[in-house]
């Protein structure tokens, strides 16, 4: 095991961190060090939404700290790039200097937009996330990147309703009498949400899952509806054919605090129960009985999350389900409403942590990392260099066969920063060891709760390894940046990070934040956050017609958009299985999916079918299959179970290619299309053909 070669000021005790994966719950963390190393984490018993429990993932965290492949310096490649991949040790003067002299030639030669940032939040902290990496690439004048991996259309979706990505507040909703679950695994995805959950659920609440899988959660909740993939927005609007017809409404809550509800309701019209259920493959009566329960339960709340948007329409998919508490005046209660995620609740300062006035005028090109694929095949002008950090998308990025021969060009010059030798580390030409959070300052905010946490180093960073923040310092003093920002310490970003005079701060500084490790955000608890309307939108009202999706040339309306690839199109009739990728409970995206502990939980690559859909292939339970389609293919074990519905293949990802048996992964199914809104990848809308091999 590599020791921390470095001398740590780090005192033996308890140090209070926050977890910094990209997971809704961030929780505060309690990290006892010894003689300068991590030998156990808890989560805090003081901070309400962690409330002394962590994920085994992060449980176990020591394992991923020391563990035996941890990058410990900076180093060159030699050979080929790609799986099998060698390297050798270099100095940190030799990396920095060499990807400076790189990026001036190629800036010289095409332009500085020829590089381009990939990063995504492998580090979830607002200064690990983006703070002096982005004034760096700003400065430089690099492409700039869309961030759509993962939320961007959900966010669009739900923001053209609502306002913003807020709503209600999660610790509240112990006094629901009905929580919908709408397309979230919450025992693995967000398991301090699942805790409140099962305490409404004690005091009497009816849980209803909503999910084309009988998930770990979906088995635990009262009712499981399974619809296919990517018709929730067909499902939301027979629900509120069903309000409306049978006047299950709060008129009163309409007539102040909506827009466009009559031209709502000659939409629903479009949407009976039983076109709907023909859409979604459910039984016409569960419709009914969705909508009556949902419109005679108060208070109601859905928790929704991404599951829903990643297919073609996922951004009207949040839309559409975010119009339904608003019709039934749900809102007018604490533990009623819906929630997608609270980071709007947080007043961050992101023009100061990444000083997008550093831009060059014109503003650079915007490449869309959901494409990289393509885009380093087909930009033009061509991407020359390509600085990968906080994200690995050789196995995250869908079309792999297109990301990776992107990243196999010999022309392109590769830089990645990450805490181990991940398959996009195998194309680097230079590679370069990143800290764990334990190892590095930080502050957070939260897409799943409404705290503030102060992340404080626990141990020197171990070997050379450098963080974001500091690579990306001395690369600037490297390229001759000289401006002022270059030289804030992580403790002036910290410090920058919010606006400590919003009101949602008040009573929280960075001082009282240094004492106490983490801060409620100045909230009124228990109250609801849109009793009296005043939502986010232009309207202030929640927007059952979008003056702005107008404009954006998109339906004003909520509408259902069918998955691009769709079972009733001629490619169902060579790819009839629609396959959706979600995440292992023991991984966490690709972290941890190199772990002895987690992999051995996860056995191998698996692929869940339905007994009818394994038996017309002749797949029996544990066969090896291979699940493909014309983009590509990649094997899996069989699990034939009525987990899955018919109709549906589910694979749990995101295993690193190269520790797969077959050097594959899911992401050589899936496609680059994009979303409705917000430009997001469409992982779950993948139709694929499943055979022995
Ligand atoms: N098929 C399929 N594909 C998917 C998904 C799916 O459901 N199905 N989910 C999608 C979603 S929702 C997401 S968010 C993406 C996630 O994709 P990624 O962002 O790539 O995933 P992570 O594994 O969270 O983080 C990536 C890397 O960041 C590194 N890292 C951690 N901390 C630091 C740090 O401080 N500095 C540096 N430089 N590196 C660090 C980690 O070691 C890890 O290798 O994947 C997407 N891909
Ligand atoms: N253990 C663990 N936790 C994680 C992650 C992880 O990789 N592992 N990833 C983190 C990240 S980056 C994110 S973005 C969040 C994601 O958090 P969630 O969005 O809650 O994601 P999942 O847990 O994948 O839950 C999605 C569920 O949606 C279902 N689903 C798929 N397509 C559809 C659909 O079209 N409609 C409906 N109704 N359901 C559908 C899937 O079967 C799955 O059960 O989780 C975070 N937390
Ligand atoms: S991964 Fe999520 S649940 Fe696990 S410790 Fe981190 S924030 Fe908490
Ligand atoms: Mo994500």
């Amino acid at each position: 095991m590599p020791t921390a070669t470095n001398p740590t000021k780090h005192p033996n005790g308890r140090v209070r961190g926050a977890c910094p994966h990209d997971c809704p719950d961030t929780c505060a963390l309690d990290v006892v060090v010894v003689d300068g190393r991590v030998v156990k984490v808890t989560g805090a018993a003081d901070h309400p939404p962690t409330a002394g429990v962590l994920c085994p993932k992060v449980a176990f965290y020591p394992e991923r700290i020391y563990h035996p492949d941890r990058l410990l310096y900076p180093q060159r490649r030699v050979g080929g790039k790609g799986p099998g991949a060698k390297f050798t040790r270099i100095s940190w003067d030799e990396a920095l200097r060499t990807i400076a002299e790189r990026f001036r030639q190629i800036a010289d030669a095409h332009g500085a937009e020829a590089i381009v940032p990939y990063s995504y939040a492998g580090n979830s902290g607002l200064l690990g996330y983006g703070s002096m990496d982005r004034r760096f690439f700003h400065r430089l004048g690099a492409s700039r990147l869309d961030r759509t991996i993962c939320a961007s259309a959900g966010a669009a979706g739900y923001s053209a309703t609502i306002g913003a990505s807020v709503g209600f507040d999660a610790e509240a909703i112990v006094d629901a009498r009905l929580l919908i679950l709408w397309g979230t695994n919450s025992v693995v995805s967000n398991l301090h949400f699942w805790r409140l959950a099962q305490e409404a659920r004690r005091r009497g609440a009816r849980l209803i899952a909503i999910d084309p899988c009988r998930t770990v959660t979906a088995e635990k909740c009262d009712w499981h509806i399974a619809p296919l993939p990517g018709t929730d927005s067909a499902l939301a609007l027979g629900m509120m054919h069903v309000l409306i017809r049978d006047d299950l409404l709060d008129r009163d809550y309409i007539e102040r605090h909506t827009l466009g509800f009559d031209a709502l309701r000659q939409r629903v019209r479009d949407y009976p129960p039983a076109r709907v259920a023909a859409i979604c493959d459910i039984d016409e009566a569960d419709v009914e009985k969705l909508a009556h329960a949902y419109g005679t339960a108060t208070p109601a709340a859905i928790r929704a999350n991404y599951g829903l948007n990643r297919t073609a329409g996922g951004g009207m998919a949040l839309r559409t389900v975010a119009c339904l508490p608003a019709l039934t005046g749900a809102w007018r209660h604490p533990a009623g409403g819906i929630l997608l995620s609270t980071s709007g609740n947080y007043p961050v300062d992101s023009h100061a942590l990444e000083r997008p006035d550093l831009m060059p005028t014109p503003r650079p090109r915007t490449i869309n990392m959901s494409t990289i694929g393509h885009d380093l095949l087909r930009a033009q002008p061509p991407i020359k260099a390509l600085f990968v950090y906080n994200s690995n998308p050789v196995a995250v990025a869908p079309h792999a066969a297109e990301v990776v021969r992107g990243f196999a060009r010999d022309d392109l010059f590769t830089v990645v920063h990450d805490l181990f030798q991940t398959d996009t580390a195998d194309h680097a030409d230079i590679l370069l060891p990143a800290p764990s959070h334990m190892e590095q300052l930080d502050i957070h905010k939260s897409y799943g709760h409404l705290h503030i946490q102060l992340n404080r180093p626990a141990i020197a960073p171990l070997g050379e390894a450098l963080s974001n923040t500091e690579l990306f310092r001395r690369l600037a003093r490297q390229m001759g940046f000289d401006d002022a920002c270059f030289a804030d310490s992580d403790e002036d970003l910290c410090r920058q990070a919010f606006d400590w005079r919003d009101p949602r701060l008040a009573g929280v500084s960075w001082d009282t934040l240094k004492a106490t490790g983490h801060a409620r955000l100045n909230l009124p608890s228990g109250a609801a956050p849109f009793a009296n309307g005043g939502f986010p939108t232009p309207s202030g009202k929640c927007e059952f017609y979008s003056e702005n999706m107008a404009r954006a040339g998109l339906d004003p309306l909520p509408a259902f958009i069918a998955p691009r690839e769709w079972r009733q199109s001629p490619l169902a009739r060579d790819f009839p299985l629609a396959l959706i990728t979600p995440p292992a409970r023991n991984f966490l995206n690709t972290s941890f999916a190199n772990s002895p502990r987690f992999l051995a939980q996860e056995q191998s690559p698996a692929v869940h079918l339905h007994p009818d859909d394994a038996a017309a292939r002749g797949i029996g339970e544990q066969t090896t299959v291979r699940i493909f389609n014309r983009r590509g293919e990649f094997r899996a074990r069989a699990i034939v179970s009525e987990r899955v519905r018919p109709g549906v293949a589910m694979a749990t990802s995101i295993w690193w290619r190269k520790l797969s048996p077959d050097g594959r992964n899911c992401n050589e199914v899936t496609s680059q299309a994009l979303t409705d809104m917000g430009q997001g990848a469409t992982f779950y809308d993948c139709l694929v053909e499943v055979a022995p091999v």
